[in-house]
């Protein structure tokens, strides 16, 4: 027996649904819903790797919140959208002849380059809100490098394709389908029209936001059956990293130097529990798109650098952890914050091992990953 293998062509897609005027329409709610995602993306970045012209405000408290879950909410929606998309354009695909000169070479080119960038952004990033880590790279260094990609891709795309978009969105879905009362008449090409998969691609868009946007909008945690850790972790509060994980051990010899120029001073346990304590509800808002709001009780971060007569730019806040999110730096205008802690108390409890007993840095309107566990070190920046 032979088998011949044969590329599809345009010809073998019979259904009408395969349509420009569904495809723009769809292509429009993704460019929107990428369009959010990347913006997200990159306020996320630029607070974890300010460049010097950058200043993220020190409040409202939620706001990153809000933004980091539009970022993994838009992201996870556009999954769905981006499947039904590249069914409905398939046919292009495969025409013939496949390439038509440069300029078209140069466009198909630049469509595969769109596909794959969309595509890797899509699922490294769903895999990372679900804590697969399968690859060996660094993600946020990669996930970052590919947006740039995608965003490039995706305005030649919509350049290229504006003739056809302004003609298709003006069609009406229904102007070559059979009218509805002699439909029977008609020959049965497809169960769905393409109303009705505009309405599909929209609903499963739709669900499959609500089903993980409980990790941020609480009111939808009892739907939200695809939402990660929510409420997972001692007090309430998941825990990305454990102090088992981070190998970090905690004993009586345990103190904080904070450090400047010229001078250093240490502080037990004991000391920072007798400074006067303040406290502040704010939320862990961690990159991978949950939060959680709780009751932080500490020592502002600004009583143990008083001391040392200094006003400097900003410090970098130092734990023993050798990770990635081990240290991070506080920008000037956050140290300021009367919201900025070194919490040593959790919902009223002393914090767990987990959660960065005995000192965790704890600040307003701040990714995850900057709230420093395990504190031991403060280094004044100049
Ligand atoms: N030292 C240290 N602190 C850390 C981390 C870490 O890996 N090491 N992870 C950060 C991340 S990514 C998040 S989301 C928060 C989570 O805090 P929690 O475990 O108390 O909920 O801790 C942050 N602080
Ligand atoms: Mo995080």
């Amino acid at each position: 027996m032979m088998i011949t293998l044969r590329l599809p062509r345009e010809e073998d897609y019979h259904s009408p649904l395969h349509h420009e005027g569904v495809a723009a329409r769809v292509g429009l709610w993704l460019g929107i819903a990428f369009g959010i995602c990347f913006i997200t993306g990159m306020i996320s970045h630029l607070i974890q790797h300010p460049p010097g012209w950058f200043v993220w405000p020190a409040g409202p408290s939620w706001l990153y919140r809000v933004t980091q879950g539009l970022h993994v909410t838009t992201g996870i929606a556009s999954i769905p959208l981006l499947g039904v998309k590249l069914w409905v354009v398939m046919p292009k695909f495969w025409r013939r002849p496949l390439i038509r000169g440069l300029v078209d070479g140069l466009e198909r080119l630049s469509i595969l380059i769109l596909i794959g960038a969309c595509a890797f952004q899509l699922l490294t990033g769903l895999a990372n809100v679900a804590e697969v880590y399968a690859w060996s790279f660094f993600f946020p260094r990669v996930h970052y490098a590919v947006a740039w990609i995608a965003i490039g891709a995706i305005i030649v795309h919509v350049a290229l394709k504006l003739p056809v978009v302004r003609r298709a969105m003006a069609t009406r879905l229904d102007d070559d389908q059979p009218a509805s009362d002699d439909a029977a008449a008609a020959p049965a090409v497809s169960g769905l029209s393409r109303r009705g998969l505009l309405g599909a691609a929209a609903t499963s868009a739709a669900l499959a936001a609500v089903l993980t946007a409980g990790d941020t909008a609480h009111v939808l945690r009892p739907v939200s059956v695809l939402a990660q850790r929510s409420g997972a972790g001692p007090k309430g509060l998941p825990v990305n990293r454990t102090a088992r994980a981070a190998r970090i051990t905690v004993d009586e010899a345990y103190h904080l130097s904070v450090t400047g120029e010229e001078q250093q001073w240490l502080l037990t346990l004991p000391e920072l529990q007798q400074m006067a304590q303040h406290t502040a509800r704010l939320p862990i808002a961690c990159v991978e798109g949950w939060s959680q709001q709780a009751t932080w009780t500490g020592v502002r971060l600004t009583d143990v650098i008083i001391p040392l007569g200094a006003t400097p730019n900003g410090v970098r806040v130092v734990s023993p952890d050798r990770g990635p999110y081990g240290h991070s730096v506080v920008a000037d205008n956050v140290l300021r914050h009367p919201d900025t802690l070194l919490a040593l108390r959790l919902n009223g409890e002393i914090l767990d091992l987990d959660h960065g007993y005995p000192v965790r840095l704890i600040a307003p309107n701040r990714p995850g990953a900057m709230q420093t566990k395990w504190v031991d070190r403060i280094e004044l920046i100049r």
